[in-house]
């Protein structure tokens, strides 16, 4: 196993719906390139990085066919896996997928793995779809269950030069069940893309918290399952929302090795020391002997807490 993987995060800035795909391959090309000559071996793009966050309006059907790809790489995106080949340096890419999929056509929000020598490693499929179907007043509009169905492809490692590799998307990151999951299958990184408004509607008192809520559970996900994190916003103003930034790499130890200072496009490298995993592991997560699966079983069990009562009402 190699000891490092040099990781490059390529956090984009907004990504207008007037944007054509070519313009916006365009820019990914270019951050690729960028990390390239940073010396990276392995880079992540944000969620959704072909488009506009489209989840934050209301559309008809017949309106958002446009945001979605049919084919991983189609014309428009084979300049990057091109690109990929060209630089030797593997990428994640999130994107909005459109599949026929059991006979019918199923929509995902995405994210593939691709190889240093362009092809697709594998895929993962977002499996925590925020949000809600129909806007809400009050509530910042957030329709990813709308245009999304759960992920169905559970939460795969999969291997690029003999490191193994976790995907997730965004709002995965807040869940440590995203992390364990990984961290079980044996990743020793997990690669994020994110698009994360920077107001609520619902929460103004939290505003302040946006950036410090982004973090932590990153790093208290890197901290307890001993992996690298290396996360990729799409940060800036996009269509009238701004989008918070803060794109980081993660050490075992929960530690941001590195981290974005723009909400623009902007590449952010660490060469990653794989050995801190095992290091981590001997001062405190010795999973095999310390942790006790028998006693979690509600984990599984339990969406959440069970109904309680207020009992200084009775
Ligand atoms: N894209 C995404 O998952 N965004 C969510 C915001 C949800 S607000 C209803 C996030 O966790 O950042």
């Amino acid at each position: 196993m190699n000891r490092y993987l040099t990781l490059a995060v390529c956090q984009t800035g907004a990504i207008q719906r007037s944007a054509t795909r070519a313009e916006t391959v365009g820019r990914l090309v270019h951050l690729l390139e960028r990390a390239a000559a940073a010396g990276a071996e392995l880079a992540v793009f944000p969620e959704m990085a072909l488009t506009t966050f489209f989840p934050r309006w209301s559309l008809e059907a017949g309106e958002i066919d446009e945001f979605y790809e049919t084919r991983m790489p189609g014309p428009q995106t084979q300049p990057l896996f091109d690109a990929a080949r060209r630089l030797k340096i593997g990428f994640a890419l999130g994107y909005a997928e459109l599949v026929e999929e059991h006979g019918g056509p199923r929509r995902f929000n995405s994210t593939v793995l691709v190889g240093a020598d362009g092809e697709e490693i594998g895929r993962y499929r977002k499996m925590h779809v925020p949000g809600g179907e129909v806007a809400e007043a009050g509530v910042t509009t957030h329709l990813e269950r709308r245009y999304f169905e759960p992920g169905n492809l559970g939460f795969p490692v999969y291997a690029y030069r003999g490191v193994r590799i976790g995907l997730a998307l965004c709002s995965d990151r807040r869940w440590p069940e995203t992390y364990r999951m990984l961290c079980l299958n044996g990743a020793q990184v997990v690669l994020i893309g994110y698009n994360t408004p920077v107001v609520l509607d619902e929460a103004p008192a939290l505003a302040h918290l946006r950036m410090f809520h982004n973090h932590l559970p990153m790093q208290a996900g890197a901290y307890q399952n001993t992996v690298w994190v290396a996360a990729a916003a799409k940060a800036g103003l996009e269509d009238g929302q701004a989008l918070i930034g803060g794109s980081c790499i993660i050490a075992p130890t929960g530690e941001i090795a590195a981290l974005a200072l723009s909400i623009e496009d902007e590449v952010v490298v660490h060469r990653a020391d794989l050995e801190l995993i095992a290091t981590c592991q001997r001062v405190n997560f010795d999973f095999a002997r310390y942790r006790r699966p028998e006693e979690y079983a509600l984990i599984s069990q339990r969406a959440g807490p069970p109904e309680t009562r207020n009992e200084s009402n009775h």
